[in-house]
């Protein structure tokens, strides 16, 4: 199977078990649910939950034994664009191409349906994990990197950093958290899942942390140079609102450079496992 399809296949996995773990019901609190499936559903590049799974495999496990981990990384990225565009965080009126949740719901709903996804990513492990003991090591790889000592953490230190300029190690800081911190604990989620040892473990967090840098350091060219229409969001927010960024630091052509330098590194990293390789290299071509 080439990667596109293999990339395609493990979508699939995702949405169709995404579908079932956030359906609608059949009570008083259903609007939640529809705000809930509103944004995690049909939209968004699945990078997260895809690596989750590709790892596992990659660590000698069956990805369809990651499929509830996988889901519950997403249920978290979901939750966090949604805080991320409340007006009292980066006030993003689009999202994946469409209104942002409070746009489309109002805010107290929008907070609500955030919260909702953090509480239900938990639960669907919980009840759904084939193996209770990786399950155990998985939701606390996953529970951290969410957390205040991971994705929370680094977005406390991007609004502390609004309007003033930072250095280059707080702005690393700032990234490895708010962005790297999920994607590393996708892969490595993944890779306990699978049974992988303590050496393909390393190996996955250090494949990680070059990819969330890359795509950190890529989003910032994309908010200067991309298009709305691409990535189905506002661009130039980070000019507007001050921020300190891989671009206002090194300049639009330099940050290229870095970007593709850390996406070959991870798939230096990988180099023994295709489709882990081949996802570094889709990522560095990616337009949104
Ligand atoms: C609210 C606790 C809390 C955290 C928010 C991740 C985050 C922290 C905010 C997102 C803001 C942002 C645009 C970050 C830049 C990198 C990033 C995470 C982009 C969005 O991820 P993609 O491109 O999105 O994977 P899709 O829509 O494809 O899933």
């Amino acid at each position: 199977m080439d990667f596109t399809e293999q990339y395609k296949n493990y979508i699939q996995m995702l949405e169709n078990a995404l579908d079932v773990f956030v359906s609608e019901r059949k009570n008083l609190q259903n609007t939640v649910y529809k705000a809930m499936r509103y944004s995690l559903l049909g939209g968004g590049k699945r990078i997260r939950g895809v690596l989750c799974l590709a790892a596992c495999e990659a660590a000698g496990g069956k990805a369809e034994d990651a499929v509830p981990i996988a889901c519950a990384v997403e249920m978290i990225h979901a939750y966090s664009l949604i805080h991320d565009d409340l007006p009292s965080m980066d006030n993003d009126d689009m999202r994946r191409g469409k209104p942002s949740c409070h746009k489309a719901f109002g805010e107290a709903m929008a907070i609500l349906a955030g919260d909702g996804l953090l509480s239900l990513a938990f639960e669907t492990v919980i009840k759904n994990a084939p193996d209770a003991a990786l399950a155990w090591r998985a939701l606390r790889v996953l529970a951290e990197g969410a957390g205040p000592e991971g994705m929370l953490g680094g977005q406390v230190v991007d609004i502390e950093s609004e309007n003033c300029e930072i250095d280059m190690e707080t702005l690393n800081y700032l990234h490895s958290h708010k962005t790297g911190a999920l994607i590393k604990a996708a892969c490595v989620a993944g890779g306990i899942t699978g049974g992988g040892n303590d050496e393909f473990i390393k190996a996955l967090e250090k494949y990680a942390e070059n990819i969330g840098l890359a795509f950190q350091i890529q989003d910032d060219v994309l908010d200067v140079e991309g298009s709305a229409g691409e990535l189905g969001k506002t661009v130039g927010s980070d000019a507007k609102s001050m921020k300190s960024t891989f671009v206002t630091h090194m300049g639009v052509e330099e940050s290229k450079s870095a970007a593709d330098m850390f996406y070959k590194k991870a798939a230096d990293i990988m180099k023994n496992n295709g489709f882990m390789t081949q996802m570094a290299e889709y990522l560095s071509r990616r337009k949104n």
